[in-house]
């Protein structure tokens, strides 16, 4: 284990506890920006953290749901609180962390690879993980940016968080296969990939919040 691996000292409760206080204040209308909160792979994500030994060399990019990793990886409770208040939540950057995320579907895929590359080519230490959601990892872009990493030995991982659906559509009717396109190739030597249920709406609190 890296020492300055922050993720062993974050709990499942830490991650529930976090959620459900966001959860808290975006009732109150006082977050005047979308939340997209997560409950159910609360182990999932912790496993991958841990066995991937994930520390301050490497580096996460995430969409709109990334409160998770960015606790996993260091930002300190307070300050991602602070910034999801402030009406970042679909798009948390903290560079110092080496978190960046976006909340636009397809985004970002590239840029990780990109930053594979650079890692490789400059000899530096670190690695890239990107999380995704089951859609996302239909698109064009995900398979291109898989071919790539994969091509060129790149030090990328995309973790795949299966919950089913795109915000109400099912993903796997959408696309008529029970499997996601990868299953069974050589690609997933790049793809971590795992199923869980999400205990919240896609965003928000499934109720109309007034300010
Ligand atoms: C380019 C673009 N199109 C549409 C959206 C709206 N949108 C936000 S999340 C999402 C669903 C994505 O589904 P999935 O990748 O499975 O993510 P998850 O269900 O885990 O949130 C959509 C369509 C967007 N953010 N960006």
């Amino acid at each position: 284990m890296k020492i300055d691996a922050p993720s062993n000292k974050i709990t499942k409760e830490d991650l529930v506890s976090f959620e459900q206080e966001i959860a808290a204040i975006f009732a109150t209308g006082a977050i005047r920006a979308p939340v997209h909160l997560r409950a159910g792979r609360e182990d999932a994500l912790i496993k991958i953290f841990q066995e991937h030994n994930i520390g301050s060399d490497d580096y996460i990019f995430g969409y709109w749901d990334s409160h998770e990793m960015a606790l996993l990886k260091g930002v300190p409770r307070e300050e991602l609180k602070k910034a999801i208040v402030d009406g970042k939540s679909i798009s948390l950057c903290f560079p110092e962390y080496k978190v960046l995320c976006s909340g636009i579907v397809g985004s970002l895929m590239g840029t990780a690879v990109g930053v594979a590359w650079a890692l490789k080519s400059q000899n530096k230490k670190g690695h890239a993980y990107i999380f995704c959601g089951d859609m996302s990892a239909e698109t064009g872009i995900f398979h291109e940016s898989v071919k790539y990493a994969l091509n060129f030995d790149l030090p990328v991982t995309f973790i795949v968080c299966d919950n089913g659906v795109s915000v109400m559509t099912d993903t796997r009717a959408t696309w008529g296969s029970q499997d996601p396109w990868f299953k069974g190739t050589k690609y997933e030597k790049k793809i971590i990939y795992f199923k869980y249920t999400n205990g919240y709406p896609h965003s928000g609190l499934g109720k109309l919040i007034k300010f």
